[in-house]
């Protein structure tokens, strides 16, 4: 890939569209990438699903999700499955399911905390959420050996959240929404996040 097309791509994952694009119609949480999107308009809907046909994921693991934890986890999805703007932390895995992953994208922190606020009196088996899993039933629930624990017992601090639950895709900041310098998950209006890629992009090189 030439640089400045990391400006502007697709991971090859396993929803992604080959090259970004705008998607009139994209559902809810999604909607803020319509003008430029890696995800369709059925991802979109299926993001805001429970065990959707997107990874057959389950939230509910350990009993119900409270739905302030779960928007974090749809805006998670959104991000993940739409932006176009996520090329400089693209990397080439050997994964069954997908041949691109993210990895260490610097989230920013407000996102992270808000996140880690609204999910922390929740509860959960794992702290890396990408494998381990029992999928004998068709979703995945808690392996054998594996206990139900509070949120905070998991991850004692919202950094733990944010850098294990897809083994280190985002890395924790102390960067906040104005710096510029920060992936936002939660964003109104024009795409922030392209400027930050740039900005990353070039001070890679
Ligand atoms: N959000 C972000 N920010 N980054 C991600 O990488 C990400 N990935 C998913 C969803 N949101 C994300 C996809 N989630 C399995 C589990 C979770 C998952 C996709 C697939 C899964 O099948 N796990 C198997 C191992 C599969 C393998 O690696 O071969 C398991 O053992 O549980």
């Amino acid at each position: 890939v030439l640089s400045q097309d990391k400006l502007n791509m697709c991971m090859d994952a396993k929803h992604h569209k080959v090259k970004p694009g705008p998607e009139g119609d994209l559902y809810k949480q999604c909607e803020p990438w319509r003008d430029n999107a890696c995800c369709t308009a059925n991802t979109s809907t299926a993001a805001h699903n429970d065990s959707s046909y997107l990874y057959n994921f389950n939230w509910d693991h350990c009993g119900i999700m409270s739905s302030k934890c779960k928007r974090h986890f749809i805006q998670d999805t959104c991000f993940y499955e739409c932006s176009p703007h996520l090329g400089p932390w693209i990397q080439k895995v050997d994964q069954s399911w997908r041949k691109e992953r993210i990895l260490d994208v610097p989230l920013c922190m407000e996102d992270c905390h808000e996140w880690w606020e609204d999910c922390k009196d929740d509860i959960t088996c794992k702290s890396d959420w990408h494998k381990g899993w029992d999928w004998s039933s068709g979703v995945n629930r808690c392996p054998d050996g594996s206990k139900c624990r509070k949120w905070t017992e998991v991850y004692p601090t919202p950094k733990d959240m944010c850098e294990k639950i897809w083994s280190n895709s985002y890395i924790y900041t102390k960067l906040s929404k104005t710096s510029g310098r920060c992936m936002q998950l939660w964003f109104t209006g024009p795409n922030p996040n392209t400027k930050v890629a740039e900005h990353y992009l070039n001070s890679a090189r």
